[in-house]
């Protein structure tokens, strides 16, 4: 999954694609560069992040989407938690929804996804963007999370989301300290054990920085590094900025495998 950002504040490349065509350009790459699926997203998700209004999100994403779509024979995911944005977004070519909020941002959500026959990734947070890094606890941070997913996936098929369309992502980043976020990797099989198959999203992320001292651009090899260790763990999709280094990794990893 290549990571596209159509906003002016996310945390490693905010500002970069704001432009409709720097953006259909880097989505143009991602494809290229072997992204079997693109993650449009109008609004940051950082820690710190203020929400975005819905108008506004949908004028970032579609006019890109809609271009991609039409031209680049991929699948399109839409990152947002808003049923108004996914709803035009799988109208426009989007065939996945990728909501952080696991279907807890908004009451139509659910009911959006389940009408479109959509794919739908339900994503464990703490709290919200604007409060999740403040000092996050857990007494089990696997357990925790695991149990979290567990009921929301449960929700989400009680909503009428077919089982075979969710996948699950314990949320590297999202109210998790370092410790939280290596513990969640030593332990990615017991989140893997709930049945549905797990996207894994720590591309630059901060704790990568807090091990290697590096700014968010050169954190390509701890994000190819971690991607590895969830895949030996059985992860399933991995969520990336730089997409040709950590396919070239998955393709050598996953070859060990057969
Ligand atoms: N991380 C981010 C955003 N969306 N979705 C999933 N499923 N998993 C993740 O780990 C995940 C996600 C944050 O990264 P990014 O999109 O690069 O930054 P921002 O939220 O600042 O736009």
């Amino acid at each position: 999954m290549g990571v596209l950002n159509v906003t002016p504040d996310s945390f490693s490349d905010g500002g970069e694609f704001l432009e409709p065509q720097a953006a259909i350009a880097c989505g143009r790459e991602l494809v290229a560069e072997g992204a079997d699926l693109v993650d449009i997203g109008g609004e940051s998700t950082r820690p710190g992040a203020e929400p975005v209004a819905a108008a506004l999100e949908l004028e970032r994403v579609m006019p890109v989407l809609k271009a991609l779509a039409s031209e680049r024979d991929a699948q399109f995911s839409i990152d947002t938690s808003k049923a108004a944005v996914a709803r035009s977004a799988l109208g426009a070519g989007a065939s996945f929804v990728n909501d952080v909020t696991a279907l807890r941002g908004d009451p139509d959500m659910a009911g959006v996804v389940a009408d479109a026959g959509a794919d739908v990734c339900l994503v464990h947070m703490k709290g919200s963007p604007r409060t999740m890094q403040d000092n996050p606890h857990y007494d089990d941070v696997v357990s925790e999370v695991r149990a979290f997913l567990e009921e929301r996936l449960a929700r989400a098929v009680a909503e009428g989301i077919s089982e075979e369309r969710i996948w699950l992502d314990p949320g590297i980043g999202f109210g998790k300290t370092l410790e939280h976020n290596l513990e969640l990797i030593k332990r990615l099989d017991e989140i893997v054990a709930i049945g549905r198959p797990v996207v894994f999203g720590a591309s630059r992320k901060r704790f990568l920085g807090a091990l290697t001292g590096r700014p968010e651009r050169e954190r390509v090899a701890g994000t190819v590094a971690a991607n590895v260790l969830a895949f030996q763990r059985g992860a399933s999709m991995f969520r990336v900025h730089d997409v040709a280094e950590n396919v070239d990794a998955l393709r050598v990893a996953a070859a060990t495998f057969s």
